[in-house]
C-alpha cells in the first residue's frame, strides 16, 4: 500500500525527519511518501499559518488522488484541513493530534499535550473537544519554542518536553504524554526513556491507524459531508481549485439575472 504523508508546511528538513519516522514503523509493502507543499508558511504557529497551509496541503491530496494514494496523513498537530482532505480524498485521512490523542486514551486514564508554542495551545483544547478527548486530556502545556527550533543542533527542546512532561506527570494527574508537534517525531524514543511512561508521537500513530484502516479496506465514506465538494468555478487565483464533477466538469450554474417588473 502507498501513504502520503503531509508536511502542511514548507520546511523540508522536518518532512524528511517524519518521512523516516514514519517508515521505522511501516509494515514491510508499506510505501510512506513524505511531502510537503511548495507554497505556504515554514511553520505552523497561528490560526493564520494554518488557514494559509491548507490550500497547499489540499492540493497534495488532489494530487495524491491522481496518483492513487491509498491513504493519507496529516502531519501536523493543528490536523489542519482534515474534513476538507477528507472529501477530496477516497481512502482514509488522519490527522496527527486525532491519531495520537485516541492511541494516549487507550493507554492511560488520562494524558497531557505537550507542546511548541503557548499561543497554540487553546488548539489542542478545540481538537481534544471535537474528538470527544475531552474526558481524557488533563492539560495542555507548551515549551515555548519556536516549531523550526526544535532540532536545531544544540537545541535545549529535548531538556524543556522532559522537564514539561514530568510537571504534566506530577501535577496534571496524566499517566500519558502526547507529543504536541509533528517536529518532535524523533524525539519521542528519548523523551519515553527518560520518563518511563507512554509518550505518543503522532505522526507515528497516524501511520498505523491509516495502515490498519487500509488493510481492513475500509475507506472515507463519500457521502454526507465526505462527499466530493460540489462541482462550481473558482474565481482569481483559487481558479484551480475549482471542484470537479464525477465527470471532471467545473459546472458554473446559469447566471441569476434580475427580475423586471413593469
Ligand atoms: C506542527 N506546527 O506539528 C505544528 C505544531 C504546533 O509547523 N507543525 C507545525 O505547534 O501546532
Amino acid at each position: 500500500m502507498r501513504i502520503k504523508l503531509i508536511n502542511p508546511n514548507t520546511t523540508q528538513r522536518m518532512t524528511a525527519a517524519m518521512g523516516q519516522c514514519a517508515r521505522t514503523v511501516a509494515a514491510a509493502g508499506t510505501e510512506i511518501v513524505a511531502v510537503s507543499p511548495t507554497m505556504g508558511p515554514p511553520s505552523i504557529e497561528s490560526y493564520y499559518d494554518e488557514a494559509l497551509a491548507t490550500p497547499g496541503l489540499l492540493a497534495e491530496v488532489e494530487a495524491g488522488e491522481r496518483e492513487g494514494f491509498d491513504g493519507y496523513v496529516i502531519a501536523c498537530f493543528g490536523d489542519p484541513g482534515l474534513y476538507a482532505a477528507r472529501e477530496l480524498a477516497r481512502g482514509p485521512v488522519v490527522g496527527i493530534a486525532e491519531a495520537a490523542m485516541h492511541a494516549a486514551s487507550v493507554l492511560a486514564p488520562g494524558f497531557s499535550v505537550v507542546t511548541t508554542l503557548s499561543r497554540t495551545k487553546a488548539m489542542a483544547w478545540h481538537l481534544a473537544e471535537r474528538y470527544g478527548m475531552s474526558r481524557f486530556c488533563r492539560n495542555v502545556r507548551a515549551i515555548d519554542v519556536a516549531v523550526l527550533e526544535l532540532d536545531e543542533p544544540g537545541s535545549a527542546a529535548r531538556r524543556a518536553i522532559v522537564d514539561e512532561c514530568r510537571r504534566a506527570l506530577d501535577e496534571d494527574g496524566a499517566d500519558a504524554i502526547v507529543l504536541g508537534c509533528a517536529g518532535m517525531t524523533s524525539l519521542c524514543a528519548q523523551v519515553e526513556d527518560a520518563l518511563s511512561v507512554p509518550v505518543v508521537d503522532g505522526v507515528t500513530a497516524a501511520v498505523k491507524w491509516v495502515e490498519a484502516l487500509v488493510a481492513l479496506r475500509l475507506a472515507t465514506a463519500k457521502r454526507g459531508d465526505f462527499a466530493r465538494p460540489l462541482a462550481k468555478r473558482y474565481d482569481g487565483e483559487f481558479a484551480h481549485f475549482s471542484p470537479t464533477n464525477a465527470a471532471g466538469v467545473t459546472e458554473t450554474p446559469p447566471p441569476v439575472r434580475p427580475l423586471r417588473y413593469g
